[in-house]
């Protein structure tokens, strides 16, 4: 038993034992069959800043996602609206969680900020849809995180991430993330969820801010705290992070068609009404022209007929010219 022990005391001072994600099975993680490269030693040890060779035993670091390479083979598929319960691990206790095992050290600094986020590009930009504070991380405990209703689909091997970054409550100033390797199935007619960052703190020069978030209230240092606060798991259950463009598209679709057609329908009628209101001018001239033309030849005849002898003289005094001297 002594020899054991003295063994497992050896095991876990030789790796860094903080804590990892382990559902979903992130990139470097020595439970995940897919995984390129397996990082016994450091896939639990924090993000390090370009201004560290290394960090302890273990090589840099880098954001986003420990510098992992991306799994070899995509196997893990969420849905639009699932509600992921994720796993944490520790390599003090390799099996997970036992019975008895509450006060072993899981090195979780007495919690802290634990922010998960999907990402589409690879890790360079974030939405975050879930946040648990002050408990999180702990291997005794599920987190749930729900996958937005809204969340687009994405099928693009490496660019797909499901992270989790945590800012631990005591200890050293760190930021700890992994990354796992996604398949993501969505409504295709759901818009690109907004960027809602992850808190980037602890790595300077990279990340200059320094956060101490606090921890857990139940003050229990590494070993099992308190769980996910019920405030914490109602807030991200009632998250609704982006828009589906469904009916609301089609209907302005439907409603711009329809302004178009009473648009063309309207210029219809009004041509033909202009059409009509052009004819009747056109009749009314003609009628007029020809009215004008009919008083004219009238008057011209009323005319001879005054000059002529016996005829009745209209007017003798507009008729100068025509008195005989
Ligand atoms: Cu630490």
């Amino acid at each position: 038993m002594k020899f054991f022990s003295i063994i497992l005391s050896s095991y876990v001072a030789a790796v860094s034992a903080h804590m990892s994600m382990v559902y979903p099975l992130a990139r470097g993680h020595p439970h995940n069959p897919n995984a390129a490269v397996k990082d016994y030693d450091c896939i639990t040890a924090p993000l390090t800043s370009s201004s560290l060779i290394q960090s302890g035993n273990c090589a840099r670091k880098f954001f986003p996602c420990g510098g992992y390479p991306m799994d070899t083979k995509i196997t893990q598929v969420f849905y639009a609206g699932d509600v992921v319960d994720v796993k944490f691990w520790t390599p003090s206790l390799p099996d997970g969680p036992q019975p008895g095992s509450e006060s072993a050290s899981q090195a979780r600094h007495n919690g802290g900020l634990c922010e998960f986020s999907l990402s589409y590009d690879g890790g360079k930009t974030y939405t975050v849809i879930a946040t648990y504070n002050q408990t999180c991380p702990d291997i005794f405990f599920d987190w749930k995180v729900k996958i937005p209703d809204a969340a687009p689909s994405c099928d693009d091997p490496g660019k797909c991430i499901f992270s989790w970054s945590w800012i631990n409550a005591i200890g050293n100033r760190e930021l700890y993330q992994n990354c796992a390797d996604i398949k993501l199935v969505g409504s295709n007619l759901a818009k690109p969820l907004p960027i809602i960052d992850i808190t980037r703190a602890n790595i300077p020069p990279e990340f200059p801010n320094i956060i101490t978030p606090p921890g857990d209230p139940a003050n229990t240092g590494n070993t099992k705290g308190s769980g996910p606060s019920s405030s914490d798991v109602s807030a991200n259950m009632a998250l609704n992070i982006g828009t589906v463009t469904n009916t609301s598209t089609t209907k302005v679709v439907e409603n711009k068609k329809k302004k178009y057609s009473t648009l063309i329908i309207g210029c219809v009628i009004g041509g033909g009404g202009l059409v009509i209101v052009i004819i009747a001018l056109v009749i009314f001239y003609m009628g007029r022209r020809r009215n004008t033309q009919n008083e004219r030849r009238l008057s011209e005849n009323s005319a001879q007929c005054n000059n002529e002898p016996g005829s009745a003289n209209i007017s003798s005094e507009s008729k100068p010219a025509h008195s005989v001297i």
